[in-house]
Parts: C-alpha cells; structure tokens; sequence
C-alpha cells in the first residue's frame, strides 16, 4: 500500500471519528478496502471474480507481504466495486457479493442470488498476544475436504454432530494410524462444499496452525495460527474443481512428470550391495513384471553422508546405472537434509564457507543426531542446510551434481520435516535463526516449509544440472505450493488393513489440497504384509499417480514375487495392468499439470451434488472416465460400490450397468473393480517391461457407448521440457452413435511432436454387428476397411471384426484428421 493510501486512510479515519465517534473506518481505493477497527487493520482485495484475499492483524503496519505459498495474485480480470451500506461496505465481483461489517469487523461471501458460502460466526477475528483465531460458520449440511496430508476420513466434517480438529505442524510420524495428526505435509486450505457449491478457505501462514472443524461447537469452523498475520485467500467455485483450479493458479501446479516416474518403483530400506540391486533388476526382466526404477535408501552412502557413496557396497555408480539403463530400468537416491558436521567432507565445509547452515540464536551452528549419529564408523551430529536462504538453495543444487553425472534419474527427499533425534520434540530447536529470505525468522516460524523449501533447492538444483530434462524428485514433507517441486509419498505407514484404507482418504484429501502427484508404501512400511494385504494394496496402486513398493529395515524382501507363485501372477497381473493404461495414467496427470485438478479424486469433485458421493472413500476416480472401488477388507467374498448417475460399464466385461445405485460384486483375489463411464476414450497400449518399450506399439482406444462424447489426449516425448516450445501431440477424440451405427473423429493433431510409427486400434464396445467400417483421412473420401476375423486382424495392418460385444478396427495411427464410420 502506497503512504498516499495511507495517508487517505487516516484523514478518513480523523472523519470518521469526529464525525460520528465510532472507532472505525473503511476507504476503498479501487482495488482493495481497508478497514480500521479498535486497533485492528484488515484489508479486503479482490483478485479476481471469484477469489479475495482477507488479510488482518493487531496494529496499523502490515509486515512484508511475502508468500513461500504463493507465486502468482494475477488471476484475471476483476469487476469490482464498492458501496456503503450502514456500518458496512458491500464489494461486488461479476460473481461475488462481499459483505464487510465495519465494527466489529466480520466478512461475508455470498453469491448475487444471496446464497451464503462462506461467513464469520458472531466471534470473528480474535487476536491472543501473537496468536489469532477466526471462527467461521460451519452449516451442518457443509462437508470439508482436505487440509492436505491428514488421517481419517475424507470429509473432514467427520462424525455428523463431532468433527476433527486438525494441526499444522510437520511431523515425523513413524507408523502412524487414522488418529494421527499432525503427519509430514502442511496445507492450510480446504473446500467447503454446501448443497453442491463449492469454496476454498487457504489460510497463508506458515506457522504452526489449527483447524477445527466443527469439534468444539457443531456449528463452526474456527482456524488460526501462533503467530503470523491473517492472511487468507476465499476461493469461489460453485464447481470443485474450480476451486482447485484456483488455489492452484495461486500455489503453482506440479510441472510434467518424466513418464518413468509413472511406471512401477520397487523399493526398500535399502537395496545393497551392487549385486543385490542387479539381480533385482534381473529378476524382474526374467519374471516379466514390469517395473520402471530401483530405489535406494540410506546404506548407499557413505557413513550415511549426503551425496557420497559407500564405495564398497557400490564400488562403481555409473557403470551400474548404465547397465541399468540397458535392461530399462532407473535408479532413484535418497538424499537427507542433515549433512554431517565433519570438517574435510565437501557439502559441510562449502556450506560452513558460504553460511548456508541453520544458526543458533547465539551464532553458532544448530547441531542435531540424525543418521550421520548412528552411523558404524565416526558417527557425529549433522547441521541443517537453511533452505530458506537463497543462496543456500542455490548451494544446494549444485551439490548433486556428482548424483546426477553418474546418472542417477531422480532424488528422494526424506526426513524433511525437519527430523532430528530428539525427545518429544522430534525436531530442531524452535529459537534456531533462519534467514527466511532475507528477513531472518525462528525455525519456529519455518518449521512448516522447511521440507517444501528443500525440494524447491532439490527440483531447482536438478533443473540446472539438466536443463532440458523434467527433474523427479519425492518428498516426505512439504507445504502449500510444493507441489511445484515434488511428488509425495505418505511416510512410515504401517502394513494393516486399516492402513490400506487410510491410504485412499488420505491421498485423496492430497490431492483436493493441491499434491496431485501422491502415493504410499504399497504394503505398508512398518511391519509385514500378509500376501493378501500385498495383493489388495498393489491393486489400490495400480490407480495412485505414484506406484512405489517399500518396507522397513527389518522386514523381509517386498518384492512382487516375495508370497509365492499364486500370489505373484496376481501381482503381476496388477502392474501391467498399470502399463495397460499407461497412456490414460500419463495423459491425466498431464491433466493434472496443466489444471492442478488432481486425477485420483474424491467422486465429489466431479458429482459436487450428489449427497451420496459426499463421504465416499473407498473409491474414487481416475480422471474423469475410470472409478475405481478397490477391495479392501480382509477376506471378503464381496464389496458394494456406489455408482453416481449416468451410464457405467465394467471395465472387465464390458457389462452396462446404470448409475445413481449401489451394486455388490463377488469378489476373488484377482478382483479389481473398476467401471468405465459410458462415451469414456479409455487410452490404452499393449504391455511393456517399462516405459522406455513403449515408443512404436500400438495406442489403444476403448470407447465405451454414449450417444455423444469426446476426449482430449495429450502426448509428448515423456522425458524433456520441448514441449514448452510445442512438441507435443494434443487431439480431441469425438464420437457420436445412433441406430445407423457410431461416427469416431480424430481431430487434426495440435503440437508439432509425432511418436513412432506405430498402430492405432479402436475397440468400440457395441452390440451391433457392424454393416461396414470405412475410414476418411485428412477429410479425403471414405474408403471401407477390410473385414476380417480376430485372429487374421491381428497380424494385418489394418481391418476391423466384431467380436466378444465390441467393434476393433485397426489402422496405422497418423497424425491427421481420422474419421471412421461404422455402419449398421
Ligand atoms: O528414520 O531412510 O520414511 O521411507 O526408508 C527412518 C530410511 C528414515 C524414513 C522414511 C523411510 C525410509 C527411512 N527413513
């Protein structure tokens, strides 16, 4: 705010309080209002139609307004004005009425028609010395999703007339369960949705905070934090995924995925020797069950130093990740934010010569135990880069280079919370000194994006290094807005049922908050699966955007054929199928870079309305034409699953089945229930050992009836950042069908990058048999295409025959307009 603003502000205020003696005064200055209030100062600025941001504190100075959250407020157009109305000011966006109660200050959203989507209840804003509270008015029929990383269940309204309170403070949390709270990652946001309108609350502030959801009164939601200014964002909808559209225009959208990170990653604490990491990668290959990267977790490192290697265990990095590469596999490091303080190892000395280390308030190094302590040989304690210092980051970056030379694919970010051995605590000191982007500030009051600020130093770090390569990288802690800089995984789970449930509601609250790229220790990390459990989880996995198996140090191998041979075909069968549908995976999480609208989903993101989606977790979409209602339970011969309306089909089948009912389906160790909306493009490619087969083989497109439909793919190389300057292949896949037969329209290719020579197959499921089915390229004349019978169509080039309920027509897939005509 300019001091003429200021200066405006008072001579209003003198007005104010000579003429009428109230405490109080509002000016709007065209873009923001602010409001004077018995020592409170808030500011209301509109961003645009369907976002405003409320800020507040106790005084007359706001501090610097500086976001480690958010990157972006130019969010469009903005049609807003002001009036007065009483002792309250009314702004008006194109969608949005806001009412700001001058004395005491109380804010309310409402739409033009008048309905209420977010109000202060009647306590408002309380300030406690540096603390602050915010009560909002929780109607009972509101459900609340998200806050991120959180146990429990999805809506967060929780138990009708109960609810949660819920904690912003990343933890360490080893074998935690659905009552834990806090856990590693912090977003303060969620979405209120109230008879199907849609809103977000994101509150900005990185110090420890609370939400209570309807848990001390039934009828309120009261946010705040211990410190830090009121600072938060109301996001409009009416529809789910504009909300996150929003918050994440806002916070930053995770950038395309290399497509290996969507392939199956076998892990465990730890993968060594070298010859133990080699006969995996063997026995994958010889097994045929696909995988795309080996993990390695601590023992690698020499001592458990970051970024060296224990040369004995792996006497030659680079020769064994180019024989890797050779059978299609990556390799994935862990690397820890605790380098050890020894004097002569490269990072600790850098990092002492450019001050780049956490302080404590006397000046000196905050030293803690983390692994560097428990190492066999001269275990010492470990200083903790500042992430929060610019040129730390920078420093940072730079130090994996020696990673990255020997090739290593991507980097995994643990212990980020930051985790120290410490009692009770678990973390470092909250006094220690950080630079905080140039205006130092307690771990206290960073404690919350320490993990998000090292992933940024990591992602940033592995960007320069290779710049023309998409950088991976995985974290177990993180903030609002980390999802620009890595995928997350949920931490030291445990290997029990309840976990596998747990795992559905807690990645899909992650994904509503922003962190679409989420998975968790397939099988649980603490503990042992039962061959069973392993199954059901896998198959959970085949839909969590980050498919990784892990298990815990004492445990025995987790490997997909670690439970016998009947559980191993199983296993396998899960994991291609991954494959499978690997090009449907890759183009929504494509989707999900571009949109920020996560593509394993709640059914309320894409049914907002309907009542019986609202508190569904136990299945959920992938993207916007597969639902997926996992099995579970333990033992069980059956599972119900609720499909909204519309028109479903089995994926397995083909069986149509109406939606707007619940269903039971018999169940055996190989089901996987999954159901296929009608007029979906399910994109599909015929198995591969790992994503570097899959350039050449065939793209298959599952259409699934409807009277009308269309689908969007997007490809590109799946590796480099060319796409930025258009190369990439975007088409719009468009069908109609009716009595006369079914019309498919490949549109002309947007983007200027073309795959592999390679076959294009339809299989239309239909029960009509076809008359003829001809083609038309690049809007040239129709010509028929051959009939033939399944077994000839698959050794041809190009032909069609119907069969097992569904058309298949195959042609060599190019890059102009297709229009294909089946015709009863
Ligand atoms: O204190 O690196 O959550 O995935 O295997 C344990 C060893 C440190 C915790 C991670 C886990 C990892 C383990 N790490």
């Amino acid at each position: 705010m300019s001091i003429r603003r200021f200066v405006r502000l008072f001579v209003v205020a003198a007005f104010f309080a000579a003429a009428v003696s109230s405490p109080c005064a509002s000016i709007w200055n065209g873009h923001a209002l602010t409001v004077l209030e018995d020592g409170d100062l808030a500011v209301v600025t509109p961003l645009s139609d369907d976002v405003v941001r409320v800020r507040m504190i106790r005084g007359t100075n706001f501090g610097r307004d500086h976001s480690y959250a958010v990157i972006n407020q130019n969010l469009g157009l903005i049609h807003a004005s002001e009036h007065e109305d009483g002792a309250a000011s009314i702004l008006t966006t194109a969608n949005l009425i806001v009412t700001i109660q001058h004395h005491p200050f109380r804010i309310r959203f409402a739409t033009h028609d008048g309905e209420t989507l977010d109000a202060d209840d009647e306590r408002g804003t309380r300030f406690d010395g540096a603390s602050f509270q915010l009560s909002k008015e929780l109607p009972s029929a509101e459900h609340i999703y998200g806050l991120g990383e959180k146990s429990g269940k999805l809506d967060k309204r929780g138990w009708l007339l109960g609810g949660y309170n819920y904690v912003m403070w990343n933890t360490d949390t080893y074998a935690w369960d659905s009552s834990a709270d806090p856990l590693y990652v912090s977003v303060p946001f969620y979405i209120g949705v109230l008879h199907g309108h849609a809103h977000g609350i994101f509150l900005d502030n990185t110090w420890r905070s609370h939400f209570d959801v309807g848990h001390d009164r039934p009828d309120s939601l009261t946010l705040g934090a211990e410190g830090g200014e009121v600072n938060y964002y109301f996001i409009n909808g009416p529809q789910p995924r504009q909300v996150i559209e929003r918050y994440t225009a806002l916070t930053g959208r995770m950038s395309e995925p290399p497509l290996w990170s969507l392939g199956y990653q076998q892990c465990r604490y730890s993968y060594y020797p070298e010859a133990r990491v080699r006969q995996l990668a063997e026995t994958f290959r010889q097994k045929r069950v696909p995988a795309d990267a080996i993990w390695l977790d601590i023992h690698y490192m020499d001592n458990y130093k970051p970024f060296t290697w224990n040369h004995d265990r792996f006497p030659d990095p680079k020769k064994m990740i180019d024989d890797l590469a050779a059978e299609g596999f990556r390799l994935v490091t862990i690397v820890d934010p605790h380098p050890k303080q020894e004097v002569g190892y490269a990072p600790y000395d850098s990092g002492v010569a450019g001050g780049y280390f956490i302080k404590k308030p006397d000046g000196s190094l905050f030293t803690g135990n983390v692994w560097p302590s428990q190492a066999e040989k001269n275990p010492a304690p470990s200083v903790f880069p500042d992430f929060s210092m610019p040129a730390a980051r920078v420093w940072w970056g730079g130090l994996f280079k020696g990673l990255v030379d020997a090739g290593v694919a991507g980097i995994w970010n643990d212990m980020d919370e930051p985790s120290v051995f410490v009692p009770l605590t678990g973390t470092m000191a909250s006094d220690a000194v950080q630079d905080n982007e140039g205006q130092p500030a307690t771990h206290l009051q960073l404690h919350n994006v320490f993990g998000q600020q090292m992933t940024r130093a990591t992602f940033e770090g592995l960007a320069a290094l290779r710049p023309n390569e998409r950088p991976f990288v995985l974290t177990r802690s993180s903030f609002a807005g980390g999802q620009r800089y890595a995928a997350v995984w949920t931490g030291d789970n445990t290997a029990d049922w309840g976990s596998l449930r747990q795992s559905i509601s807690t990645c899909l609250g992650l994904g509503v908050s922003g962190f679409g790229f989420v998975g968790t220790d397939v099988g649980g990390f603490v503990h042992t699966a039962s061959a069973e459990l392993f199954t059901r989880w896998l198959q959970v996995a085949v839909f969590y955007p980050f498919m990784r198996t892990h298990t815990d140090l004492p445990n025995p191998d987790k490997e997909p054929w670690s439970f016998g041979e009947q559980s191993e075909a199983v296993n396998k069968r899960a994991i291609e199928l991954r494959y499978e549908l690997l090009p449907y995976i890759a183009n929504a999480m494509y989707e999900t870079a571009r949109t920020g609208v996560p593509a394993m989903r709640p059914l309320f993101v894409d049914y907002p309305d309907d009542e019986a989606v609202a508190a569904l977790d136990d299945e959920f979409l992938f993207g916007s034409d597969l639902l997926v209602a996992p099995v579970v339970w333990e033992g069980v011969a059956s599972r119900t699953i609720y499909l909204p309306r519309g028109q479903w089909f089995d994926y397995w089948t083909g069986k149509a089945i109406a939606g707007g009912q619940t269903i039971s389906v018999p169940t055996t160790i190989e089901t996987l229930p999954v159901f296929v909306r009608g007029g979906a493009f399910i994109f599909r490619q015929p198995v591969v050992q790992s994503t570097r087969e899959m350039a050449g083989n065939p793209l298959r497109v599952l259409i699934a009836p409807a009277p009308e439909s269309e689908a969007e793919l997007y490809e590109d190389d799946g590796a480099t950042l060319n796409y930025e300057h258009g190369e990439y292949l975007q088409r719009r896949f468009h069908q109609v069908q009716n009595d006369q037969g079914i019309a498919v329209d490949i549109a002309v290719a947007g983007g200027e990058f073309r795959p592999a020579a390679r076959a294009l197959e339809l299989n239309i499921w239909s029960e009509r048999e076809p008359r003829t089915v001809s083609l038309a390229v690049g809007g040239g004349g129709a010509r028929d295409l051959p009939r033939l019978d399944a077994s000839a169509l698959a050794g041809a080039g190009e032909g069609w025959t119907w069969a097992d309920h569904a058309v298949a027509i195959k042609t060599r897939d190019r890059f102009e307009r297709l229009q294909f005509a089946v015709a009863n």
